[in-house]
């Protein structure tokens, strides 16, 4: 295990990269565009990567602005003279609502929401606390509670979709959903060990059944599986640990050391992290393993230096946008977990080149802006370790000294 906490020497291309993303949308709206017609039914997602990704490189109102957010904007001319106006994101967000079931899919086409999942669920929510909206007169809440509610199985599991697949991603997306929508019951470990009961009612979830469920998902080595018996992978080990999180249950993690040394052991040569022994680093691991060791306490468990020059490595100096190991083509998803993973090591602001403002920091549990989580009053929990203070973006959450 090491601690090493020397920068990454940039350099750092803040307005590539910031380009990147303002201009994607036009990109893959284009017919003939390749990533827009395989990304088409994530393209919630994409907007939530997209924009998430921009918030820790500029301000709110410049995010609006540059984005569409909550005003229709000029779109990109497509050789024609006509002026092409794209809607407002929030707006075509809620196009993307399936009212049948109360869920949101992942596209529409024209008026037509895709089928809902959960995925595209949370990344809506997301889009949403963003863009600050969750307040909309348009955003049925109770619906969308009664939705995540409906997808819980007898075992405290959740399936993704009224088709029924389980994975203890979709743990971490209902508790994520319903804190966002400020409907999560929590387990009450103190009296009943069972899930509270608020104002009489039946709770929307078993949330104490659900966190039950997913300890039932980890593995000898420490790491936590897609359903139990599953192989440790550092994803699903983030879903874990955030909805442990989400859920106040930390506790029940008890060895949380073996657990860290697995996550630590996951760095290879380059500085980059894997998901799992014996296969390559890509820079979306910053993510999923930095967030559950900042949760854990332990971010300086990994050469924080190496990762971070590994993730600057893996940026076009030419076109903007961060890839999944250097030298390959960049996309969205790992452009967002690259700056996040840039921004939980405590690095963004050190080599990025933005004058006169801090960059916004990414919240571990949540995935979205500090800013926005303390707007929004959202409270996980997070581990102090060996009495060591937190670092300030964890400090709106709960501290459990263990
Ligand atoms: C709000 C950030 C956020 C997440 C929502 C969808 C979700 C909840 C979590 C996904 C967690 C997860 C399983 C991430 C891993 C994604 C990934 C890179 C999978 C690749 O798996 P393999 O087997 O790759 O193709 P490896 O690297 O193991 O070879």
């Amino acid at each position: 295990m090491t601690s090493e906490t020397a920068a990454p020497v940039g350099p750092f291309y803040d307005a590539l990269h910031a380009n990147y993303i303002v201009t994607l949308g036009d990109k893959l709206d284009s017919p003939t565009s390749y990533e827009g017609a395989v990304t088409e039914h994530l393209r919630v997602s994409g907007v939530y990567w997209s924009l998430a990704a921009l918030a820790l490189l500029r301000t709110e109102g410049e995010v609006d602005d540059l984005m569409g957010l909550t005003k229709p904007i000029q779109a990109a001319t497509d050789g024609t003279d006509e002026n092409k106006i794209r809607s407002a994101i929030v707006d075509w967000v809620f196009q993307c609502y399936d009212a049948r079931v109360g869920g949101f899919g992942g596209n529409c086409s024209g008026e037509n929401p895709h089928d809902a999942h959960l995925l595209y669920t949370l990344s809506a929510l997301q889009v949403l606390a963003i863009s600050n909206s969750l307040d909309d007169e348009r955003l049925d809440k109770d619906a969308i509670a009664n939705y995540v509610s409906s997808l819980q199985n007898e075992d405290g599991s959740f399936s993704g979709d009224e088709w029924g697949e389980i994975d203890t991603r979709f743990t971490y997306i209902a508790f994520s959903c319903l804190a966002l929508l400020g409907k999560l019951p929590l387990p009450d470990w103190n009296n009943s060990n069972s899930t509270q009961v608020v104002s009489e009612e039946k709770p929307i979830i078993d949330t104490y059944k659900a966190v039950k469920y997913i300890m039932s998902c980890r593995n000898f080595d420490g790491g936590f599986g897609c359903v139990p018996g599953a192989e440790s992978h550092a994803g699903q080990v983030f879903t874990c640990v955030g909805a442990l999180s989400i859920a106040q249950s930390l506790h029940l993690l008890e060895d949380a050391d073996l657990l860290s040394w697995w996550l630590a052991e996951r760095q290879c040569d380059s500085g980059g992290l894997n998901g799992r022994p014996e296969k390559q680093a890509d820079v979306c691991y910053s993510w999923w393993i930095l967030s559950a060791l900042s949760i854990l306490g332990r971010v300086d468990w990994i050469n924080t230096g190496k990762l971070g020059q590994f993730i600057l490595n893996c940026q076009d100096d030419e076109d903007g946008g961060i890839a999944d190991r250097p030298m390959d083509m960049p996309d969205v998803y790992h452009t967002f977990f690259g700056l996040c993973g840039l921004s939980l090591i405590g690095q963004l602001e050190k080599i990025g080149n933005k004058e006169g403002q801090n960059y916004r920091q990414i919240d571990p549990v949540f995935a979205l802006p500090t800013d926005v989580v303390s707007r929004l009053g959202l409270k996980a929990q997070v581990i102090r370790n060996g009495g060591v203070d937190v670092e300030k973006r964890l400090q709106l959450h709960s501290i459990l000294d263990i």
